[in-house]
């Protein structure tokens, strides 16, 4: 039964309720593909398979394109002139990748036409159609159109050479560089098309903490062989560069961007990946951050970083995704503010084939940060979205945390950069600031272990990140619920429920590790469980003291303008709203005010009482998590069952611990008992 966890959201199970199924059989009865890519090949094995899953009984692959109930697919271009003409409306509205579902009646013939503008395109919409029959959703009259809004949808591995995966919570890293590149995994070939049928077409295979090993021949060489693999399914390979590669790897004395050989160097080494890997995407880098080295070793700022590199891969159509994540210890009165002073004064100084690639909040990755100010607030410069996938904040793969909500609360965010509706959605998908190039980025939660993710329902993360990479409008309550119909069952009795518990327990994380707006304060390094007491570490901004500043007159990192005047970052209407206590929305108020601990919240509690509260808050709603769950062992298969039953009720207990920890630490402080309701420690 592993081998069932093994399958994500592709479970293709026999539909079950009968009419749905007999709709379905009787629409379907064969399917003809145009073309002969491996693309097409692929999509039309997918449909074989799900369909003869779906509907329990094989249907014929090659059947002749004029019969009635076939289901026709091919690009544009492939399709016979009778079809063309039938979409040409429909055709002519999507994009690259997009496509076109739709039901072709004439007199008593009635064909399902899939159809794209490439390859890829026709793969994409062969998923969406069989999501259709997953969700059990009618086939009767198809109409539908559709395009990714964002061109760069893609994951990040932190996975090192060795195979261990930095911050990664599910075994091992899945490239195997040993046997590569002879030996290909199934493994890679799954990965492709789970990721196809999201949409997601990137992936950068290596650690952001880069080992320039990765650029050798010896290397490049199992990565062009991963590059072959993914192809087909539309995606396309990118690599971290190690800034200081051209002494490592290449022998120089320097990697000052500025040097004429250090150019040569990167500018060569782009032809060389480019001679292996044709649609190389480009390079994501991290520099002058945690210790990576970068242009500033040199007196060079980021720009003449990127656009050195992006110079290099600019002949082959590459790209350059440089990343905002810097923060330094000598000017730590407010880590939150470094990014944006480093570059919001660099908006306009990259060159084309840049995009910046921002984390969505000003810390790291915390369950709950306000959106960062750099979106807005660099409308010259493409800007790319990093969300966290690995819950490395979060629990690990241990709890149960559903993370498009959080992704969803960030994109729906308004930065007013061009007044109200200026959502961060809007400036990563390119539409508010009209940019060419958009992207967002998953910090994967993939490794080798049987069911991918760890957590069973970790799996819905890399789905959900995918669907609101695909369309960063839609709402996670959908994504959820076909996630699990697709996964589990279509039952209302199963969903309902499910659905619910899904959609709460990111606000049950908040409450129980960090309500009302505190953050990082994890214990340290590894990132799991409460820590708030320490202070003893060499950076001022790595210890959790410096993020909630607890003392007998209250709690909080005041960022107002009496503060570090963090909020001045954002367009002044937003800043207006976070500076004052009055405005500022409680999920965020201790990130922004360090306020005492009788300041009386809107419901007329004090902030210790309203904050002992929400501590319990997070508990209960873990064990209604629980026991919700004891009820669903009919609908899901024993082993994920047991598996989310086991990690519940860690998550319960652990939830306890974050309650017990920090209230009877931030206690010493407040000097007050624990409201009624607040379970005591024991
Ligand atoms: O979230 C922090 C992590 C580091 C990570 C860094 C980054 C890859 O603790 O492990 O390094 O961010 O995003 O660069």
């Amino acid at each position: 039964t592993a081998q069932k966890d093994y399958k994500l959201w592709l479970q293709y199970n026999k539909v079950t309720n009968s009419k749905i199924l007999n709709e379905y059989q009787s629409a379907i009865k064969g399917i003809h593909a145009f073309g002969k890519s491996e693309t097409i090949a692929i999509a039309n094995k997918e449909l074989q398979q799900g369909l003869s899953g779906l509907l329990g009984h094989e249907i014929n692959s090659s059947t002749n394109e004029n019969t009635t109930n076939t289901l026709v697919l091919g690009t544009v271009n492939q399709l016979s002139t009778v079809l063309q003409q039938n979409t040409k409306k429909e055709t002519a509205s999507i994009n690259n990748e997009g496509f076109v579902i739709k039901t072709i009646q004439s007199g008593n013939k009635k064909q399902i036409l899939i159809t794209a503008k490439t390859d890829t395109g026709v793969l994409y919409g062969v998923f969406h159609f069989l999501k259709l029959l997953q969700t059990n959703q009618s086939i009767e009259n198809l109409a539908i159109t559709d395009s990714p809004r964002i061109n760069i949808r893609m994951l990040n591995h932190w996975d090192n050479l060795d195979r261990t995966v930095e911050r990664g919570y599910a075994g091992f890293s899945l490239w195997n560089w040993q046997k590569l590149p002879e030996f290909i995994d199934q493994r890679y070939i799954d990965y492709a098309r789970a990721n196809a049928s999201i949409g997601i077409n990137g992936t950068v295979i290596n650690n952001v903490n880069a080992n320039a090993l990765i650029l050798t021949p010896q290397y490049l060489e199992k990565v062009e062989a991963l590059a072959k693999v993914f192809r087909p399914y539309g995606i396309k390979v990118y690599l971290t560069a190690r800034f200081s590669a051209p002494i490592e790897i290449g022998k120089l004395k320097t990697a000052d961007p500025y040097d004429v050989e250090v150019q040569k160097w990167w500018k060569d080494k782009a032809a060389e990946i480019y001679a292996r890997i044709p649609d190389f995407g480009g390079f994501l880098v991290k520099a002058n951050s945690e210790g990576q080295p970068g242009p500033q070793n040199y007196g060079r700022n980021h720009v003449d970083g990127a656009n050195m590199l992006a110079d290099a891969v600019a002949p082959f159509g590459g790209i350059v995704m440089w990343r905002a994540f810097v923060y330094s210890e000598h000017d730590a009165d407010d880590r939150a503010k470094q990014a944006y002073s480093e570059f919001v004064p660099y908006d306009g100084k990259f060159r084309d084939n840049v995009i910046v690639q921002v984390k969505n909040g000003a810390i790291d990755f915390q369950p709950r940060e306000p959106f960062h100010p750099m979106f807005g607030a660099m409308p010259k410069t493409p800007l790319m979205m990093e969300f966290q996938v690995t819950q490395e904040y979060l629990g690990f793969s241990t709890h149960l945390v559903y993370l498009p909500k959080l992704y969803q609360e960030v994109l729906e965010s308004d930065t007013y950069s061009k007044g109200k509706g200026s959502t961060v959605a809007k400036i990563i998908d390119g539409s508010l600031d009209n940019h060419k190039i958009t992207g967002i980025a998953g910090v994967a939660n993939i490794g080798n272990d049987l069911n991918w993710t760890g957590h069973p329902f970790a799996q819905a993360n890399w789905y959900g990140f995918g669907r609101l990479a695909w369309n960063p409008y839609e709402d996670s309550k959908t994504i959820a619920e076909d996630w699990l119909r697709m996964t589990f069952s279509n039952e209302e009795k199963f969903i309902k429920p499910v659905k619910e518990m899904m959609l709460e327990s990111r606000e049950a994380v908040v409450n129980y590790m960090t309500p009302l707006g505190l953050h990082h304060i994890m214990d340290t390094g590894h990132h799991y469980g409460p820590g708030p007491w320490v202070s003893n570490l060499s950076r001022p901004e790595w210890n959790p003291t410096y993020y909630h500043k607890a003392d007998k007159n209250g709690i909080g990192f005041d960022r107002s303008s009496t503060g570090s005047n963090a909020t001045a970052q954002y367009a002044p209407e937003v800043a207006k709203m976070f500076d004052n206590t009055a405005t500022c929305p409680e999920k965020d108020l201790l990130w922004f005010h360090h306020l005492s601990w009788d300041y009386k919240l809107k419901n007329g509690e004090t902030l210790w009482n309203s904050l002992a509260l929400k501590y319990q808050e997070g508990v209960n709603q873990v064990a209604a998590m629980n026991t919700t769950w004891n009820t669903m062992g009919n609908y899901v298969d024993e082993v994920p069952f047991k598996e989310v039953q086991m990690l519940l009720n860690i998550q319960h207990k652990e939830a306890k611990w974050w309650r017990d920890a920090c209230l009877l630490y931030f206690q010493q402080y407040s000097g007050k008992e624990l409201p009624k309701g607040v379970e005591k420690p024991t």
